[in-house]
């Protein structure tokens, strides 16, 4: 008798596979689409890179923004050689008009920003930065490692050492303040998951999950026949767990999630040199200074773009 609502609750969980990781789509941005759903930013550069964020128009007008069919593509100029003393080379910065908490992302990319100067981000954020927090999916610089998923939060969030993950911690302390803005990183195992291998294979899959008490982030290249067939497809349903290990665990055993993670919205982003990509310029093999390269340089920004098929959202 003692034990008989356990057991119902336990019944009642078997009975309803929609508590597990079952999830259904909430959103699907393609093409045109993306132009409704996303807010261009004529911002500036928080990082201090050398670009200058047009808006909607004006990137429509220069075809830094282009859509045909399931080819959304978003690049930096790279035909304008520019004058030292004005403004950096005009790219696109994309925010989601939509914010998000628990939900399941799934991203199928053709081909990423490559070249030297160029620092590439699909990530989401909370209006208060960074007590709100960050979840990096993809970002790099200058076509090199690190090819890192990464958290960045207030004070007070850190991850285990050892966890199931098939990538590589970099740091632990997902704080801000504690790492000089790093975060908490994890780079990906695979040499196809940024940059020009990534283009070269046909790019492939990101997929992040974030739930109340952990984030995961998948990446599958466009040829990896592991690919779980939700994902290839963008299924209107998808189940999480049968996805296998993430490259990147984050579980919120010594972070609560819900004060360091609040509503976020989805950013894209492509800046050039600033606080990240200016510093290992030469270190990454780029020649010379890195906001001069950027100024007479314009036809080695011909790659610099994104070409998104879609983007998910799942709820
Ligand atoms: C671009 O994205 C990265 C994401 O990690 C972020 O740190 C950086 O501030 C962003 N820059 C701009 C200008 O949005
Ligand atoms: C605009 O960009 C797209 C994608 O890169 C390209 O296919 C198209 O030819 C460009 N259009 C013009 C008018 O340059
Ligand atoms: C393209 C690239 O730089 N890939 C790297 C991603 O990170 C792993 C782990 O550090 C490297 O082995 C890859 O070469």
């Amino acid at each position: 008798m003692k034990y008989t609502p356990r057991i119902a609750i336990w019944l009642s969980c078997l009975a309803a596979p929609g508590l597990a990781a079952t999830y259904t789509q909430t959103d699907s941005h393609q093409g045109e689409g993306f132009l409704e759903s996303f807010t261009h930013q004529a911002i500036a550069d928080p990082t201090n890179g050398r670009v200058n964020y047009v808006d909607q128009a004006t990137a429509l007008a220069q075809n830094l923004t282009y859509y045909s069919g399931d080819h959304f593509v978003i690049r930096a100029d790279d035909t304008t050689v520019l004058s030292a003393s004005g403004p950096g080379r005009n790219s696109v910065r994309l925010q989601s008009n939509k914010q998000y908490t628990t939900h399941v992302s799934v991203w199928s990319i053709r081909h990423m920003p490559q070249g030297c100067a160029t620092w590439p981000a699909v990530w989401e954020v909370g209006a208060d930065w960074p007590n709100e927090g960050e979840i990096d999916v993809v970002e790099g610089v200058n076509d090199q490692t690190p090819n890192q998923s990464t958290l960045h939060t207030s004070d007070g969030c850190t991850m285990p050492a050892s966890r199931t993950q098939t990538g590589t911690s970099t740091l632990n302390d997902c704080s801000t303040a504690d790492t000089n803005n790093a975060g908490c990183g994890v780079l990906a195992p695979s040499a196809n998951s940024y940059g020009p291998p990534f283009n070269s294979a046909g790019g492939g899959w990101y997929a992040m999950e974030r739930t109340t008490s952990f984030i995961k982030v998948w990446f599958w290249s466009r040829g990896d026949g592991s690919v779980p067939s939700d994902v290839a497809n963008g299924a209107t349903t998808i189940d999480t767990d049968n996805w296998g290990t993430p490259y990147a665990y984050f579980p919120s055993q010594s972070c609560d999630f819900s004060s360091h993670f609040g509503e976020h919205n989805i950013i894209i982003n492509l800046t050039l040199c600033g606080d990240w990509a200016g510093a290992v310029f030469n270190a990454d093999g780029c020649p010379g200074d890195c906001v001069t390269y950027v100024n007479n340089n314009p036809s080695s920004f011909t790659n610099a773009y994104f070409d998104i098929q879609w983007l998910k959202i799942y709820g």
